[in-house]
């Protein structure tokens, strides 16, 4: 066949394959000898010579204090049609080992004669087996061809999350579920849900009905509404406990709170004006009357008392961004003191270390510009968020419909966000990249801002800076193409990667 044909073929199984889940070369019978694409990058990993056929059966070797992990593989397993067999020739094995190297998070993945999986807790194996499912590939086949691989792998960063907006516009628990799936896929491990804005109250408080009642009808214009009760958050905590996520829940304090003061007037000063429910795009207009200590403070307790009951989490957002009042540095004080004296720690975004707290308390950093200098010195951990690197409501590329671009014109493209290096900040414990859903309305549209830049996002915090390159990522993350499919992702068809073949629509 002239090379012609050869890229009319191409071309015409493109074609063919728009909208179904497997790349054209996944076709190829004869594959080439495998290679591992694994994203984020391990620390160390070295090929080894041949691959190891896996087919039919493999024996399970499980350590029985692993659940998690084991029920991972299983997922992986079956979904590829390999069952568990104990006369089969192949050993899968999970072991706990106690070993220190590993911290609580690394592992340790040989691909050998067998597939041996070691770590010292259930969530290290939890990550071996997420190496695994990317060294094989999505999709059934009659036969798996494993390179022989030998990898060390531990994360950077202990803090790798995601920061998601369901107050401007709801999210449903399905599509927090599958959203989970995809972190852990990637090894991220935070999920911060932002739940309460002017928009939107989105957590069930039992002591104050009404703000699910009133807060939780009102959206962002275009926005859903919405809100979870406590039974779905717990189910939600338990089902991303179980992938190695924490979900990190924030009430928005004592700014943002648009959606508290027209369900509860009597926590605003002025109770004539402006306490309707409010779906618009200011920010930075709303505030608990800090000159009412008397009723604002208790409210603030038994909200947070009831957070605390649903979310294991040790760190308890308070929020605390984008507020000027003259109380403003008492309130963080006040708040930080309560999530301490609860036996937890606050974490807030930077505005707040104007406030006098602990030095255990974390400090979010998002304005690249924000002078974070003297809360690095007192020891404030960080969580990095700087909004010209992770804010992936801005565009995937520059002018991308429906996405911000106050802080960065030309939005925040995937090599933009991949750039960034946390190593400056000194006491940073990782980073999180924030999807905010003022102009994003639909599931379609947040896996369209949410990927692929979070697996960037992933690699960034999980793999030595020293190591990783762009050049790599893409490699590695553009053969991972078809293992988003598999998981029904809508991801942006990022031309990086050579995702942007015509039919597709952004
Ligand atoms: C800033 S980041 C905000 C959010 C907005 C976002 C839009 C932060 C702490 N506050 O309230 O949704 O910009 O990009």
């Amino acid at each position: 066949m002239s090379i012609h044909h050869n890229v009319l073929l191409l071309g015409l199984l493109t074609i063919a394959c728009v909208g179904c889940s497997q790349s054209p070369t996944a076709f190829a019978a004869d594959t080439p000898a495998t290679v591992a694409h694994l994203v984020p990058l391990p620390q160390s990993m070295q090929p080894q010579q041949g691959e190891l056929h896996l087919s039919g059966a493999v024996k399970l070797d499980v350590d029985a204090a692993a659940p998690n992990a084991r029920r991972a593989l299983e997922e992986a397993l079956s979904g590829l049609g390999v069952a568990t067999d104990d006369s089969a020739k192949t050993q899968i094995s999970l072991q706990l080992v106690d070993d220190a190297s590993l911290g609580e998070e690394g592992y340790r993945l040989v691909v050998g004669d067998d597939i041996r999986l070691s770590a010292s807790s259930d969530v290290g194996l939890l990550y071996a087996v997420q190496s695994l499912r990317q060294l094989l590939p999505a999709q059934l086949q009659p036969e798996y061809r494993l390179p022989r691989v030998e990898i060390n792998d531990v994360p950077a960063y202990g803090w790798r999350g995601l920061s998601l907006d369901v107050a401007r516009s709801f999210l449903s628990v399905d599509y927090l579920e599958k959203t989970i799936d995809r972190m852990a896929f990637f090894k991220l491990n935070r999920l911060h849900l932002h739940l309460t804005d002017d928009q939107g109250w989105r957590i069930e408080i039992k002591a104050y009905p009404k703000l699910t009642e009133i807060g939780g009808a009102s959206a962002v214009e275009g926005g859903r509404s919405g809100f979870y009760t406590q039974d779905e958050l717990k189910h939600l905590v338990a089902y991303a406990q179980a992938r190695g996520i924490t979900i990190v829940p924030e009430v928005d304090l004592p700014g943002h709170t648009q959606a508290a003061l027209a369900s509860y007037n009597e926590l605003a000063c002025d109770d004539v004006t402006n306490l309707a429910p409010y779906s618009g795009l200011e920010v930075g207009f709303s505030v608990l009357c800090l000159e009412k200590p008397d009723v604002v403070y208790p409210f603030v307790r038994t909200v947070l008392e009831e957070v605390l009951a649903i979310f294991p989490s040790q760190e308890i957002h308070v929020g605390g961004d984008e507020i000027k009042h003259p109380l403003y540095a008492d309130f963080v004080s006040r708040a930080a003191a309560m999530v301490d004296e609860m036996g937890r720690t606050a974490i807030f975004w930077e505005e707040a270390s104007v406030g006098d707290t602990k030095p255990n308390v974390l400090f979010q950093f998002w304005n690249d510009g924000y002078d974070i200098a003297a809360a690095v010195e007192e020891g404030h951990p960080l969580v990095l968020s700087p909004c010209s690197y992770f804010y992936i409501d801005h565009g995937n590329y520059a002018g991308q419909p429906q996405t911000y671009d106050w802080c960065r014109k030309e939005g925040v493209p995937l090599a933009r966000l991949y750039s960034f290096d946390p190593s400056p900040f000194k006491t940073a414990v990782g980073i999180e990249a924030a999807l905010w859903t003022e102009l994003v309305h639909t599931d379609a549209a947040a896996d369209n801002r949410l990927w692929p830049r979070l697996a960037a996002a992933a690699e960034v915090a999980w793999s030595p800076g020293g190591k990783r390159s762009y050049e790599g990522f893409v490699q590695r993350m553009g053969a991972l193409r078809p293992h988003l499919d598999a998981m029904g992702v809508q991801y942006h068809p990022e031309p990086d990667l050579g995702w942007d073949e015509a039919g597709r629509e952004d």
